[in-house]
């Protein structure tokens, strides 16, 4: 069996037609399958692209036709479900704002699901939080082991399922981490865009990256004075195979370690929409990566 683990798709349904085609897939009456082929996508399925619905169809009918297809939970997923489920603990609030940046987040995908907006969450309240699938575990941005294991007895999302998390820090860090990943904050002031920085917990290469992204020069130093903290994240050689998306990376498909593959070349300006194709007798290779163009 080949797992096609596939990045962060935001709507891209041309893209993703291609991709599947690319890997092998072929249309059998209306769904994507192929014999030896299980396609693992990493969420982040929603938002930004022109066809979301579209998208989520054809992700949803590989899934349910049996094929052995799967998703794990995503923060562009969680963060629309969360914007709809009431906080267990602020009286009148959601568990997300509705702020005016997070309203712009979820748009899109508001307009373009309209009436059918309630079944398409229903269906995204069902997807797990991780796939642990013979040597590999698939989740969206961050693993720190033994963290995420609090979530363990939550398997989905549902408006009860996100009330207690949103009641107890402990459970919130780790859906965080999770779901985003580590985030610092590089002071006032000097926010990107007014966001966080995304700390790139499987990459070694990663301050000259965050230095193009950031335009903040002394990145390297905020990282190593947050050093204790940052070890926590790194992943061990011996450790399991780890299949993440979410880092919108840029420049070509490439492995960082080989036990930890981000997926998620989608980068706004060039990038591309990427699969990692794994087989437990082949071992980990860049030539295990297919991609194709976003546009
Ligand atoms: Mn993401």
């Amino acid at each position: 069996m080949i797992y096609d683990v596939i990045g962060d798709v935001h709507g891209m349904r041309r893209a993703l037609e291609n991709l599947l085609v690319k890997l092998g897939y072929t249309n059998c009456d209306g769904v994507y399958c192929s014999p030896e082929r299980r396609a693992i996508f990493v969420g982040d399925i929603i938002d930004r692209g022109p066809e979301i619905p579209a998208t989520c169809d054809i992700i949803r009918g590989m899934i349910e036709a049996g094929a052995g297809a799967g998703i794990v939970m995503a923060n562009h997923e969680a963060n629309l479900l969360a914007m709809h489920v009431g906080h267990p603990i602020h009286e009148g609030e959601y568990c997300r704002r509705r702020s005016s940046r997070n309203l712009a987040q979820v748009h899109e995908t508001i307009e373009q699901f309209d009436n059918q907006l309630d079944e398409a969450m229903d269906w995204f309240s069902t997807w797990p939080l991780w796939l642990e699938l013979d040597d590999m575990l698939v989740f969206h941005a961050c693993w720190r082991g033994k963290a995420e294991l609090d979530l363990a007895g939550i398997n989905k999302l549902n408006a009860k399922n996100i009330k207690r998390i949103f009641a107890q820090n402990k459970l919130l860090a780790s859906y965080n981490n999770l779901l985003k990943g580590p985030e610092f904050s590089l002071g006032r002031g000097r926010q990107k865009d007014g966001y966080d920085v995304r700390y790139l917990w499987f990459a070694r290469e990663q301050v000259s990256d965050a230095v193009e992204r950031t335009g903040v020069h002394d990145y390297a130093n905020h990282i190593h004075k947050n050093g204790q903290r940052l070890k926590d994240f790194h992943h061990g050689k011996n450790g399991k195979l780890l299949f993440f998306g979410h880092y919108s990376m840029h420049g070509a498909p490439r492995l960082f370690q080989k036990n930890a593959i981000c997926v998620d070349f989608s980068n706004r300006k060039k990038g591309c929409l990427t699969a990692y194709s794994h087989q437990k007798s082949q071992g980990v290779g860049e030539k295990h990566f297919t991609s194709v163009a976003l546009d």
